[in-house]
């Protein structure tokens, strides 16, 4: 039995319901409500000291990290294998994997100076005061309260653009000569990284690629009209929703401040 701890709108959790939606897998969900902090509490914590989703159970055992619970997935089933055969290309793959540490943080930055921002402001002193203290990652503390503080005009703002700007170019790059990151084939290169596009997309954020990388725009297309992309996100983000973000995140972010990446 395959049980999932994922949040709704959480990132890394739509990046492994990409990978089961990929591999058709049977799994259960534990939502996981990181707006009001169950993941703070302290029978998550026991799923995850790091208080962070997602953690996949599997038959008991506890696997965290969403790029390794996507190698993992990717071992189980009958289905097409999406970690491509050959040495080469799995280091190539598993770069992708390292580097969405980098693309996660940003995106994080873009969500945390937005939306989530907005929840955060919405919360009374008390309630922020408790939630920064059960947060282990006092780094990421700090950070957050600067995106509360600051929105767009946060120092790191300007740095995820810049992050996300060369994620394109990375994936521009890539995809010279063939529709798939890393070749002819899709893979769980592309499966990985369709989350954090994803989270653009929420943000009405398209320009970032649509202003200067035409391959990638067509991967995004690609990667849209997979089945997957509707069956890891729909059921927990309604268009409504969707429309509520994009609105937020258009008018954060305009292409008036950040005119090299918009
Ligand atoms: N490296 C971890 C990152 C997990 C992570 O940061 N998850 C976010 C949601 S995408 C989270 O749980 N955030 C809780 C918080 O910010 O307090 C992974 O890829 O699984």
């Amino acid at each position: 039995m395959l049980t999932l701890y994922h949040g709704a709108n959480s990132v890394c959790s739509v990046k492994v319901r990409i990978v089961l939606a990929e591999k058709g897998l049977a799994w259960e969900g534990r939502h996981i409500d990181l707006p009001k902090g169950e993941h703070l509490q302290a029978d998550y914590l026991k799923i995850n000291p790091r208080a962070v989703v997602p953690v996949l159970d599997h038959d008991g055992v506890l696997i965290r990290e969403s790029t390794v619970i996507c190698e993992y997935l990717d071992g189980l089933g009958d289905a097409t294998k999406l970690v491509p055969p050959g040495a080469l290309a799995q280091a190539r793959m598993r770069v992708w994997g390292v580097n969405t540490a980098e693309y996660h943080d940003s995106v994080n930055t873009l969500t945390f100076s937005s939306f989530q921002r907005r929840m955060l402001l919405a919360k009374s002193p008390e309630e922020l005061a408790a939630r920064w203290d059960a947060m282990p990652d006092k780094i990421r503390v700090r950070k957050t309260l600067d995106l509360m503080e600051h929105g767009a005009e946060s120092i790191f703002v300007p740095v995820a653009f810049r992050r996300l700007q060369r994620m394109c170019a990375e994936m521009e790059e890539a995809l010279a000569g063939h529709d798939w990151l890393l070749g002819p084939d899709y893979s769980l290169a592309d499966a990985m990284l369709t989350a954090y596009v994803f989270r653009i997309h929420c943000l009405g954020m398209q320009a970032i690629w649509q202003s200067r990388f035409p391959r990638v725009s067509g991967w995004v297309e690609r990667v849209a009209a997979r089945p997957s992309w509707d069956a890891a996100t729909a059921p927990w983000l309604d268009a409504a929703e969707v429309g509520r973000i994009s609105a937020i995140g258009r008018e954060t972010f305009t292409r008036k401040m950040f005119p090299e990446f918009l």
